[in-house]
């Protein structure tokens, strides 16, 4: 059966200090996404834009976060939005940087804990985002929505997350730069992390199958966060914080197929996107590309056969 796509634009860029990942949701209309799942026979719906509601003001005792007051607004529209489109269809979230993460993932857990179904979480990314606004030393918030949806303290400012996704069902893949204080909070938890140790030693598949096999065995819902850096900087150049060493055009794909294939993932968010640091839209295309193995894009459509 083909799954309704929802389009939902969520140009921010307040969770971090470079400017430009506003401009992500355009740049992937441009890039032709909606025309590229309606050819895999998805039928789209483009809800345009999230606009923001007035700010309230905010009091963070780290000096260091800056835009409190936007990220919470942006966190409660997009949970709002994200929730409504749970029930028609696949929402996918068009960043804007990775704090949009922290409605985005909100919005899904409510609809989840509505359908009495156990949420989990895949995080496609070179960072682990576990910072709290109390941790935090750049201020970025865009660094936080891990340990929000995990349950963290630290988050006053924002509204309670709806039902907090326990450690056990979240997967860190492909992250290779951590933060002293989000290395020592992992450590007191179960998640699941596949560092790029893990994944040079196993391989692409292994891991994530094992994780799905978990999402299968008890009937979850799958979220999945795509982080533009993910991707190796030599493939993907349109992203603030580059981080050499990520995952190459072939295991980005061989991911994206093998999620397909489990039918399993039933929200996306396409995060850190900065259009203004691309060459040539080429990243914004991968990301499209990547989007259409994700949804169904195959060379053959049919079993393979093996030789001799
Ligand atoms: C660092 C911080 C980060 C993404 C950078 C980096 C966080 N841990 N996340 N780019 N997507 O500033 O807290
Ligand atoms: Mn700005
Ligand atoms: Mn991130
Ligand atoms: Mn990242």
């Amino acid at each position: 059966m083909k799954s309704t796509c929802i389009l939902i634009g969520a140009p921010i860029d307040t969770g971090q200090k470079r400017e430009g990942c506003l401009m992500g949701p355009a740049a992937y209309r441009v890039a032709g996404l909606a025309q590229s799942l309606s050819e895999l026979g998805h039928p789209v719906i483009d809800h345009g834009d999230v606009a923001l509601a007035e700010l309230d003001e905010h009091d963070c005792p780290n000096p260091a976060v800056h835009h409190l007051a936007e990220t919470v607004a942006w966190t409660k529209a997009l949970a709002m939005a994200g929730a409504a489109a749970m029930s028609e269809g696949v929402p996918i979230f068009l960043g804007g940087d990775h704090s949009l993460s922290l409605g985005s993932v909100a919005g899904v857990a409510a609809h989840a804990a509505e359908q009495g179904r156990p949420l989990f979480v895949l995080w496609l990314d070179a960072h682990s985002d576990y910072h709290t606004p109390l941790t935090t030393q750049t201020g970025n918030l865009h660094g936080t929505p891990v340990a929000y949806i995990a349950g963290r303290s630290g988050f006053d400012a924002f509204p309670p997350f709806p039902a907090s996704v326990p450690a056990e069902r979240i997967c860190l893949y492909g992250i290779r730069s951590v933060d002293t204080a989000e290395h020592a909070g992992l450590l007191e938890t179960d998640m699941t992390i596949c560092d790029m140790r893990v994944l040079d030693e196993r391989g692409i598949v292994a891991p994530l199958r094992e994780f799905l096999d978990k999402v299968r065995a008890e009937n979850g819902m799958l979220h999945v966060s795509l982080d533009v850096d993910f991707l190796d900087p030599g493939i993907a150049p349109a992203v603030g914080t580059t981080v050499p060493g990520g995952t190459t055009f072939r295991e980005a794909h061989l991911v994206m197929e093998h999620l397909h294939e489990s039918g399993l993932v039933t929200s996306l968010d396409l995060v850190e996107l900065n259009p203004f640091l691309d060459e040539r839209g080429r990243t914004a295309r991968l990301m499209v590309e990547l989007v259409g193995s994700l949804m169904g894009r195959k060379v053959f459509d049919r079993p393979t056969r093996s030789f001799g």
